[in-house]
């Protein structure tokens, strides 16, 4: 045995020692399980898998041997060395080939003959996309898809697949529902958490290749000496699965901790604080990413106060970057309480500057202009810059859809968002084909199952699948998901991905139908609020939002009101600005209607928004049920934890539809429909509900 085939051999047994096996079903494994393969399918794998030939030594290519090794010896029920030559007939092959079509990320998978033997060859022109292919073929396998005949290529849509960790320095996460922040600081840097590791697997199994340590409310603090070598320990354990750390930059920390006078971006002391502070940054990590920056929004410092635009500060740290290779992300969430609608502000700040960014900013958008709705439709600067970089930013942790409790699979609302027709800058032109970086705001944290609960494990998987393949369906990624997580059996499968396919769509319908948002409790965003009116910034209060009154119920955006329809192309403004052309599922979001109005289905406004408040329980209830025929096909642990998490879900939805009717009773002075339950207290029950303690709020 080489001394590689013996360092893997030692590094898998340890793994399988370790985490994985001590606690087999509290979901710690995430969608990577390998549990054996039942028979006769693993005598088929088996046959296709007697070595793995690895014979590049880069850390990452390493990786990819040490995954395939562990994964399959998993899979098979058997070892399956390690070797640098084939001797047996039906080989994985790893193999670098310089002149590959496949790009920097991306792998073939071949059935072939190489020697005269039979093997299956993962190639690529990178290390990366040999890690890339390897998960790959055990998703394959995992999912019990056939490994012969094989002959596929992929390479990743978007080049950046990121995630956004809202993480304090005190391992606070904000809206974080998952425990702690996995960033073990007090620790750092001499604790090589093995966990970060297993983080790391799991975000190179989808194709996740940077993540963001720090929240974008930033502190200057992580850019001081003691932390970059903090910082510089994670990306170490990082990089060997292909992840690039950056970090959030906070843009007044030349005055916070370089004692300058001032943090105006067009200062020469000021440029060259940056320019120090990013050789610094890469002499710790010499592939840093670069810096996310939430400026000049939510109180955030930013280039505004020196009298600067975005891109005057986006530009300068770009320019200290730029030598290292580094990127900027700059994010356009931005809203002042001067604007008569809130929607219209990034629009309104970030369009005029397109083609004014340096060629490394990306400027970093929301997938809707107000902020993570469970739905929005999506935001107008996606087709409006062609001159500029665009990320996509969507919320894995679901700050307004349940926290943690509440099953709602995100899968159908990113498909949905890049799915959209943008008319810009091309007539076919639909968001997926304007950005080219994704981020997602993640939901991972201390908790034994990482993400708080076993379905929102999805949802970071169905990010990376989607950054990686903008154009797949949900759909096929929850099956894959299913599979891999919860096992292959074709009933459950079915059930559990009915199950998530119509989760978010429930979540709206009992929390904001119609095209309603931001109805959510003050701060914490916990449970219903739609009659707050007495916050210090109107567009913090939900009563902003709807508009509802005796005469109706909405928010009119056409060009009768705030005109934020006036930001997308022509025919998406034609569309929407009448309302019997405008999709249901954002009917209020565009438009103020009269209760008594007549709906597609015949019923009025107000009969079809108690019926949607009702479906939405409705298919809670559903899902309860469904989850209850699957008690004897899951695990236990899992299965009670998933079945008290619908029943909490079940109780606040039914909360939700209660107190949502009972306040557009109010507002509206209209007794219920025949038929129509009563909600079960009184609206003044609700209003005095409060959460001091509710998890995740912004501090
Ligand atoms: C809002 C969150 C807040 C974040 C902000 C952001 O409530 O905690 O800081 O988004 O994206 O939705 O910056």
């Amino acid at each position: 045995m080489t001394r590689f085939a013996l360092a893997l051999l030692i590094l898998v047994t340890g793994f399988l020692g370790g985490e994985g096996r001590a606690s087999a079903e509290d979901g710690y494994r995430l969608w990577l399980r390998y549990d054996p393969v039942e028979q006769p399918a693993r005598d088929q794998y088996r046959r296709l898998a007697c070595q793995i030939v690895a014979t590049s030594g880069s850390e990452i290519a390493r990786s990819a041997a040490v995954e395939l090794q562990r994964g399959l010896g998993g899979l098979l029920g058997a070892p399956v060395p390690v070797v640098e030559r084939t001797s047996c007939d039906g080989a994985i092959l790893l193999r670098r080939e310089p002149a590959s079509d496949t790009g920097p990320e991306g792998y073939k998978l071949r059935s072939g003959t190489v020697d005269g033997r039979r093997a299956t060859v993962i190639s690529a022109g990178s290390d990366r996309g040999l890690l890339y292919g390897a998960f790959a073929l055990l998703r394959r396998v995992q999912t019990r898809q056939s490994l012969e005949p094989l002959n596929l290529r992929e390479r990743p849509g978007v080049a950046l697949r990121m995630l956004n960790h809202w993480d304090n320095l005190d391992r606070h996460v904000e809206r974080g529902y998952a425990g702690q922040s996995l960033w073990d600081w007090p620790r750092l840097p001499l604790w090589r958490d093995p966990r970060i590791v297993d983080y790391a697997r799991a975000n190179a199994s989808v194709g996740i290749n940077a993540t963001v340590l720090n929240n974008v409310n930033s502190n200057a603090t992580i850019l001081t000496p003691d932390w970059i070598a903090k910082v510089r320990t994670l990306a170490d354990q990082l990089r060997p699965w292909g992840i690039r750390v950056f970090l959030s930059a906070r843009f007044s920390a030349p005055v916070e901790i370089g004692g300058l006078p001032t943090a105006d971006p067009l200062d020469p002391a000021v440029r060259r604080w940056w320019r120090n502070k990013s050789d610094e940054l890469y002499v710790a990590i010499p592939d840093f990413g670069g810096f996310l920056v939430k400026a000049n929004s939510e109180g955030q410092p930013g280039p505004q106060d020196y009298g600067r635009s975005h891109a005057d500060g986006a530009n300068m740290l770009a320019e200290a970057l730029a030598p290292h290779g580094g990127q900027v992300l700059w994010r356009a969430f931005v809203y002042a309480p001067s604007a008569d609608d809130r929607v219209k502000q990034g629009y309104a700040e970030f369009q005029p500057l397109d083609g004014r960014f340096a060629a490394n900013v990306i400027v970093q958008v929301k997938n809707g202009p107000l902020d993570f709705q469970p739905r929005e439709p999506f935001h107008p600067l996606f087709g409006a810059m062609p001159g500029t970089q665009l990320a996509l930013e969507v919320q894995l942790t679901k700050e307004y859809l349940g926290f943690a409790t509440h099953l709602a699979y995100l899968g159908p609302m990113w498909e949905e968002v890049l799915q959209s027709r943008t008319y810009r800058p091309r007539q076919g032109s639909r968001v997926r084909d304007t950005v080219t970086v994704m981020a997602g705001v993640a939901n991972s944290g201390t908790d034994r199952n990482w993400t708080g609960s076993h379905f929102d494990q999805a949802n970071w998987f169905a990010f990376g699948r989607l950054a990686w393949k903008p154009d797949s369906s949900a759909a096929a990624i929850a099956d894959e998901w299913t599979k891999m997580t919860w096992g292959n059996e074709p009933g459950k499968v079915a059930t559990i991905t009915r199950m998530m396919m119509q989760s978010r769509g429930a979540v709206v319908d009992y929390m904001t139908p119609l095209g309603l948002a931001h109805l959510m409790g003050s701060g914490h965003h916990h449970g219903p609020a739609p009659w707050v009116a007495d916050l210090e910034r109107a567009d913090w209060n939900p009563v902003y939002y709807h508009r509802a009154g005796r005469d109706g119920i909405g928010f009119d955006r056409t060009a009768s009101g705030s005109n934020a329809l006036g930001q997308y192309a022509p025919p998406i403004q034609r569309r929407f600005a009448q309302v019997s052309t405008t999709p249901e599922p954002y009917l209020l979001w565009f438009h103020h209607l009269a209760w008594d109005r007549r709906m597609r289905s015949g019923r009025t406004l107000w009969e079809e928004l108690l019926g949607r408040y009702d479906r939405g329980v409705e298919s809670v209830i559903a899902m309860r049920s469904s989850w209850a025929t699957l008690r004897s096909e899951i695990d236990e642990e899992r299965y009670a934890q998933v079945a008290a998490f619908l029943a909490v879900q079940e109780d606040e939805a039914r909360w939700w539809r209660d107190a949502s009717v009972a306040n557009w009773q109010d507002a509206s002075r209209r007794p219920l429909p025949r038929g129509v339950r009563a909600p079960a207290h009184p609206l003044s029950y609700y209003q005095k509900l409060r959460f001091p303690f509710a998890p995740g709020q912004a501090r």
